[in-house]
């Protein structure tokens, strides 16, 4: 692992130099440390100043895994991730990317040096209109149409990704970054956010007064808000239980009594029935996405009744997805610490029942622990079926063992799976910034890179990333990265031998006729990676895994790179989206065989 750099100021005063200079200097200026990319002569100029800035380049495989870095980078830590790459192909590499950072809410900086102004429109070589590509996936973008004004952009496509908490785009025509300018280094702009409006925070107040079974939702707004201590206050003061938005498990200490677990896809049951009693809710800093708060496990959980006061930063989610009885527009961290301010000392309805829902809330977690440690695999006709004549580990009883052998301070990435999905039940943390699962856009191939961006920003914590094989098959390539980076993390591959969480539909829908979903002639994954200069390893065996993930975090301290492939069976848990599907109709005599057989 290199060792930190040392913190570097940057040029100050109006002088001449070079728009490259400007750009290094404006990085500096906002702290940056680590660059991820792919070398490119659209920026050299610029990336031959990165010793001597004290700026570290990241040399990626793929420039979509540069973009997943910068993101997990920049979850880890609340600063800027950057990403940069040659334009045109290197810029459209990184639209995924910068896709999932949107939904992640992370302030990842996308810089896109651009074809050459002098022929722009020509068709020239590596030529793509760099704009319109990026216009819905980021919250601002930035457009150096002139060489003299690159510290100015470059520093706002910084401020705005920490003010939006979003990814940014910097477009830089090549031949800008050569040439004589004056200019001054701006520095970082820092706006500290407040706990939203008076009058919002008094009726959000009464009504918790009134409340007599309060439930808090802690979403990502409480850690990218660092707003922990707060939220435990609050919760604290009004005993109430406190259930995580969907993914992010890191936004309420799962030690704590008052921890009920996530709600959505692949949640808890307790969080689930404990928020079906709800006659209040506070959402805080969770737009209370629809993926979160569909039914699960047939339970209709959302307490339709309830009066929902809702904080978020952005305005704009208020009432977006749930109607609610009071919006505050204000930052997580600053509205909990108001709230107790507005509620300490008063009487609260809350208190009177106090014990008996203390006593509640811990009967029902200890009933959805009991029931997940029965659950030891799926009981689908399907599942069973593949199951049976299998050798192979049942997945739930597999990510049991990892959640019990999880090393203190552990981050862990999610991919997108129907293995991954299952986890949620089984990850659990007891501090903020430690959980960075594929959020809303949801792309397979997102967890490896991301745990290798948030390892470059905190070397000193273990690196975990769970993905299934198939998306495995889209990132392992980042090894690379690994290895000749010097970046080690844990990627446990969950080898199953299907892209499953499709083929689930399969099962449900189209009557078992697969297309496209078994992944037969995989090479070992363990293998691989040891040809790629990693540790591997196939586990088998159940009682394998607990000390395998315990070795291999550990040898994380050595610099060394593991891949822990686990076999399972091919069953599958609850699908995603059993809303979002109907039994399939056919009109054409052709295709007659496929209609689902109605009753
Ligand atoms: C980039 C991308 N392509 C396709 C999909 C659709 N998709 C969602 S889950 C999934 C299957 C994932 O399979 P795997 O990674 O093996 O995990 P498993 O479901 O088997 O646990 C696919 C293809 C997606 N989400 N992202
Ligand atoms: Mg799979």
């Amino acid at each position: 692992m290199n060792k930190p750099l040392e913190m570097q100021l940057p040029v100050s005063g109006k002088q001449k130099m070079t728009p490259s200079e400007a750009f290094v200097e404006t990085l500096v200026a906002h702290g940056v440390k680590d660059v991820f990319g792919i070398v490119g002569s659209a920026y050299m100029d610029a990336l031959d100043l990165f010793p001597l800035a004290g700026i570290r380049f990241v040399m990626v495989a793929h420039e979509q895994g540069a973009g997943h870095m910068a993101d997990g980078y920049a979850r880890v830590s609340g600063r800027h991730g950057v990403c940069i790459a040659q334009n045109g192909p290197g810029i459209t590499n990184f639209v995924t990317s910068t896709a999932a950072a949107f939904w992640a809410h992370s302030p990842v900086v996308v810089v896109t040096p651009e074809t050459g102004s002098a022929t722009l429109g020509l068709g020239g070589f590596q030529e793509t209109e760099q704009i319109p590509i990026f216009s819905k996936i980021t919250k601002y973008q930035a457009h150096v149409n002139n060489r003299a004004r690159m510290a100015e952009l470059t520093s706002r496509a910084f401020d705005r990704a920490q003010l939006e908490l979003g990814p940014t785009q910097l477009n830089i025509p090549r031949d800008f970054f050569y040439g004589d300018i004056e200019c001054e280094i701006p520095r970082p702009i820092a706006i500290e956010r407040g706990a939203g409006g008076e009058k919002s925070l008094d009726e959000a107040a009464a009504i918790l007064a009134g409340a007599k079974f309060p439930v808090i939702v802690c979403g990502g707004g409480v850690v990218m808000g660092d707003g922990e201590t707060e939220a435990i206050a609050l919760a604290e003061l009004l005993s109430a239980p406190v259930a995580n938005s969907y993914l992010h498990n890191d936004s309420f200490p799962a030690k704590h009594a008052l921890w009920v677990g996530p709600l959505g896809y692949q949640g808890s049951k307790a969080a689930m029935k404990l928020i079906a009693k709800a006659d209040v809710v506070v959402a805080l800093g969770t737009r209370l996405g629809p993926f979160g708060t569909l039914p699960q496990y047939g339970i209709e959980y959302w307490p339709k009744d309830a009066k929902i006061i809702q904080i978020d930063a952005d305005a704009k989610m208020l009432g977006l997805v749930k109607p609610v009885s009071v919006g505050i527009c204000g930052d997580a961290k600053a509205a909990a610490r108001a709230l107790v301010a507005r509620l300490a000392g008063k009487s609260l309805a809350c208190i009177t029942n106090r014990d008996a829902r203390l006593a509640e809330i811990a009967a029902t977690k200890k009933a959805w622990e009991a029931e997940l440690d029965g659950w030891t695999h799926e009981k689908d006709a399907w599942s069973l079926e593949v199951a049976k004549s299998s050798t192979h580990m049942h997945p739930r009883q597999m990510l049991r063992e990892l959640e019990k052998a999880m090393p203190a301070a552990a981050m862990v990435s999610t991919d997108i799976g129907n293995i991954c999905s299952v986890s949620n039940s089984y990850l659990r943390f007891d501090r903020p910034r430690s959980m960075f699962a594929a959020m809303s856009f949801g792309n397979c191939g997102y967890a490896f890179p991301t745990i290798i961006g948030a390892k470059v920003a905190a070397p000193d914590r273990p690196a975990i990333a769970y993905v299934g094989d198939g998306a495995w098959g889209m990132s392992f390539g980042e090894i690379q990265t690994c290895v000749r980076e010097n970046i080690p993390v844990t990627a446990v591959v969950f080898n199953n031998g299907q892209w499953g969480a499709e083929k689930k539909n399969h099962v449900d829908f189209y009557a078992n006729r697969f297309v496209g979903v078994n992944l037969d002639k995989q090479p070992s994954w363990a293998a691989v990676a040891k040809a790629m200069g990693a540790e591997g390893r196939t586990i088998e065996k159940l009682s394998d895994v607990g000390p395998a993930l315990r070795e291999a975090t550990k040898a994380q301290a050595a610099g060394k790179t593991t891949v822990l492939e686990m076999m399972v069976t091919r069953e599958l848990g609850d699908p995603f989206r059993r809303d979002a599907l109907a039994l399939p109709t056919r009109h054409l005599a052709k295709y007659q065989s496929t209609a689902a057989k109605r009753s």
